[in-house]
């Protein structure tokens, strides 16, 4: 196969908008190069216990960082230096970062950000991932407001994920397909591994805390006994697979198919997971891989945020799947 590295990859997409300045080009170089620093310390992280516990002080009396606060750190920095970008919403932060200081270009785009997702597993060595998605601000040129970021997932520019794995891929998409690379620690590049990734039509993968089973509605449970029982459409019973983080499972049920649910509960009514830089980028994802994401109810690209933070329970994988989970949801209540 020809070896394509992301950023050749990311030229040669800028051919589908004939007007492209190349700014999203450059934002998505930016969100590379910090992805590729964010392994090189998830890949420390097990060293934590000889270096200097995460939290404590390190040799030089300095407090050290969580690595998710890390994470955030770096894709800010990257996301700043870079100029194309006006501001940044992440998990790790109450309120968004405007970005803007005379003399400098404002860039069209604001971005959302979950920069270390599956934060349960960061400490016990499983995968874990970064979520983001980019948007076009309502207004050029001026530091962002919290308008730009409130805008449902239909109006998506791009939005992507990596997932720090057995080894590290970035994948994304700005509305023609979506592409993978995986990262060559040796070159220090992403190359790419899985071009036009299509989520298979059939399934046999469901991913969901079954933990939360007493807070489910009669539907969510009526369809978990289906994934359990002969009379789903693989004729046997569904595997379960949960790693407890989203990019993972999601990556995982994108390449095999398979539908990943986080619903609301009696508890949490609207789930965990987050509607603007977790539900949103991979339903985008999701739906350009030929798969369907939706609250269990509305598409989750039609949502209109109110704010930065909103959770948002989440259906995503093989169309057939997501369906067939929203038919036993409107049945059953
Ligand atoms: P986080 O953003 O605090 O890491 O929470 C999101 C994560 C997802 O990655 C994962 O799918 C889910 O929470 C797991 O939650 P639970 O432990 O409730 O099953
Ligand atoms: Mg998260």
């Amino acid at each position: 196969m020809e070896i394509i590295t992301i950023n050749e990859f990311i030229h040669l997409q800028e051919k589908n908008f004939p007007y492209s300045k190349g700014d999203l080009s450059s934002l998505l170089y930016d969100m590379a190069i910090a992805a590729k620093i964010v392994h090189r310390e998830v890949n420390r992280a097990g060293l934590a216990d000889i270096l200097g516990e995460m939290g404590s002080t390190n040799i030089q009396g300095e407090d050290q960082k969580k690595l998710d606060v890390i994470a955030n750190d770096l894709f800010i920095r990257a996301l700043r230096a870079g100029e194309k970008c006006c501001g940044v919403a992440s998990e790790e932060l109450d309120d968004f970062v405007a970005f803007g200081r005379k003399g400098m270009s404002h860039g069209h785009y604001v971005v959302c950000i979950d920069p270390l997702d599956g934060s349960s597993n960061i400490d016990v060595n499983v995968s874990i991932g970064t979520i983001f998605s980019i948007y076009r601000t309502l207004e050029a040129d001026r530091p962002a407001v919290e308008a730009d970021f409130l805008q449902p997932g239909r109006k998506l520019v791009a939005a992507g994920y990596v997932l720090y794995g057995s080894s590290t891929m970035l994948v994304y998409t700005t509305g023609n397909g979506v592409n993978g690379f995986t990262l060559d620690p040796s070159i220090g590049e992403f190359l790419l591994s899985h071009p036009n990734m299509r989520i298979p039509e059939k399934g046999a993968i469901y991913s969901t805390n079954e933990g939360n089973v007493s807070g489910m509605s009669k539907g969510m449970l009526a369809y978990l006994d289906h994934c359990k029982s002969k009379n789903n459409d693989s004729g046997k019973p569904y595997a379960a697979r949960y790693i407890g983080s989203l990019v993972a499972d999601f990556h995982r049920n994108l390449l095999k198919g398979g539908i990943y649910i986080y619903p609301g509960t009696t508890k949490d009514p609207n789930g965990k997971l987050r509607l603007l830089y977790e539900c949103a980028p991979l339903g985008f994802i999701c739906e350009q891989a030929g798969g369907k994401a939706t609250d269990g109810i509305n598409n989750i690209l039609d949502i209109q945020p109110v704010e930065l933070h909103q959770r948002c329970p989440l259906f995503i994988g093989n169309a057939a799947m997501v369906d067939k989970a929203m038919e036993f949801i409107k049945t059953h209540g």
